[in-house]
């Protein structure tokens, strides 16, 4: 063969593989949430939370009647969980503190010396390995104290987060750079208002959104804390955790709809935050407010801000942290089509479906269209200009018990190669990748059948085994080369 022609190959081939490097100080995670993983439910003086409330309360809320009872013990199995960490390379480890395990009754006036000894001792352990403690202040297990006085609908638990916040502030920020305050409050509210989360109360008319407007604020207020009290000291960074999903339109009538529906289900909880202008989206506040007179309120569901409010949410954010998983299309329902009244785009007549050729995870709702990642990236910096970004969960579900997990690894780099595509070639300021999760745990309603982790867990086992699956090894490749390579490279050990 020509040698020209094989170095002209040589060329194209390191071409390609700078072209598939992520930017340097671009960072890999893997993360986890407190209820998911650490059982302990009632160990030491910790306080019940709803989800311990709902599990236990309402067993047939949960597909399989299982619950976090125990689930990956890793409030006895941290060091495991760690290892796992350090075995794959990554630079940071995403976990959240329990409320109730660190405060028992939700207030501050009572902190719990184990619940600050435990993660006291996961934060040096991480450290130790060289790892970066990623903290998350509330993956939705609200203490059931504050649920019984209103929970998130009840305008003071603004306060009484922001003074959570405090303590865990005060108690781990010297030792913690990177904050989460709230993971994904559309989920909080529109999920545990449209009964498929705890607190499992269905109202999604008010509830929700008095919900949203609590909980938008309680990050605020807690953003502040730390702007004022702890930034000048330690420096760290703080922002809340979104979901969205990639919403396209079905066809080219339905871009309006397609807009109302983004506003509705997504900007109701970025505009606040990371608009020029702050407040709720326009166009949404107009269509809530004029359904609302329709329908016979004397003001909007949706509830105003004061212009304090507006500023103290404006700006409160030092980066946005974002979990995606999935798309859809969104079409107007049709003349004489009520979207089911449950559905997540009912309230603005929109209809959400997926693409045939989409794939289906084992979690149904887990469409996958890598695409989307890249297009979502473009939008939100086309929305709210170059704000850098961390991707703070993305992650496939299977059935799992198979270590061999194909499916999930090639999502990893399908949706990685797009994230690095929205990188290099469109500009967007990603910072770094988190994958959900380190390990299989409780998923919510689903209970254990639908598997997230790198690592698998035997929960039949009361030892709760953890072991590699190949997408672990892929992971751990892409997270030590800083590179994505092809598909048949990926054996290299963890
Ligand atoms: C995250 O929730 C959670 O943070 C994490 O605890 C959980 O284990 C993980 O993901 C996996 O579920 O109508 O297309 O917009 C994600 C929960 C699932 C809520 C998808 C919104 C709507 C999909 N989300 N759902 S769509």
């Amino acid at each position: 063969m020509c040698l020209l022609a094989v170095a002209g190959v040589l060329a194209v081939a390191s071409e390609r593989e700078a072209g598939q490097r992520f930017p340097a100080g671009f960072r890999f995670g893997a993360a986890t949430s407190a209820y998911q993983i650490e059982g302990g439910w009632n160990v030491s003086d910790k306080g019940e939370s709803i989800w311990d409330r709902m599990v236990h309360s309402r067993p047939d809320y949960i597909y399989d009647r299982s619950n976090g009872d125990v689930a990956c013990d890793s409030y006895h199995l941290w060091e495991e969980d760690l290892r796992m960490v350090q075995e794959m390379g990554l630079d940071f480890y995403r976990f959240s503190i329990s409320w109730p395990r660190l405060l028992p009754y939700g207030f501050s006036n009572q902190i719990s010396q184990d619940g600050r000894r435990y993660y006291s001792a996961v934060i040096d352990g991480l450290r130790a390995r060289g790892v970066a403690p990623v903290v998350t202040l509330y993956h939705w297990d609200l203490p059931q104290r504050l649920q019984d006085l209103g929970g998130w609908t009840n305008p003071l638990i603004v306060e009484w987060f922001a003074e959570y916040a405090r303590t865990a502030f005060a108690l781990f920020a010297d030792r913690v750079g990177t904050w989460i305050t709230i993971n994904e409050p559309g989920s909080v509210c529109d999920g545990g208002y449209r009964g498929l989360l705890a607190p499992g109360l269905v109202d999604h008319e008010v509830g929700a959104l008095l919900c949203t407007k609590h909980v938008l604020l309680a990050h605020a207020r807690a953003y502040r804390v730390y702007q004022e009290e702890f930034k000048p000291k330690y420096g760290g960074e703080l922002s809340i955790a979104h979901q969205e999903s990639w919403f396209e339109p079905k066809t080219d009538q339905d871009l309006e709809i397609t807009l109302l529906t983004r506003e509705y289900l997504f900007g109701r909880y970025t505009h606040p935050i990371f608009s020029a202008g702050g407040g709720w989206p326009p166009a949404l506040e107009r269509y809530m407010a004029d359904k609302s007179k329709r329908e016979g309120y004397p003001r909007s569901r949706l509830p105003a801000f004061t212009p304090d409010e507006i500023q103290l949410l404006k700006g409160s954010f030092d980066f946005y942290g974002l979990n995606h998983y999935t798309s859809r299309v969104v079409r107007a329902a049709a003349a004489g089509e009520r979207p089911a009244y449950m559905s997540r785009g009912a309230e603005v007549g929109a209809v959400l479906e997926a693409r045939p050729h989409w794939e289906t995870a084992a979690s149904s709702w887990l469409k996958v269209n890598p695409e989307g990642v890249r297009n979502l990236l473009k939008l939100i910096k086309q929305q709210y200009g170059d704000v850098k970004i961390l991707i703070t969960e993305n992650g496939y579900s299977d059935t799992g018990h198979q270590l061999d997990d194909s499916d999930r690894l090639n999502y990893y780099k399908d949706y990685l190669e797009q994230v690095l595509l929205a990188i290099t070639e469109d500009a967007v300021r990603v910072v770094g990748y988190t994958a959900w999760s380190l390990l299989d745990n409780f998923e919510w309603a689903a209970g254990y059948t639908s598997r997230f982790g790198l690592y698998s867990v035997d929960f039949s086992s009361p030892r709760r085994p953890r072991a590699a699956r190949a997408s672990a090894r892929y992971y751990a490749s892409v997270a030590r080369a800083r590179v994505l390579h092809a598909a048949h490279t990926h054996n290299t050990t963890a």
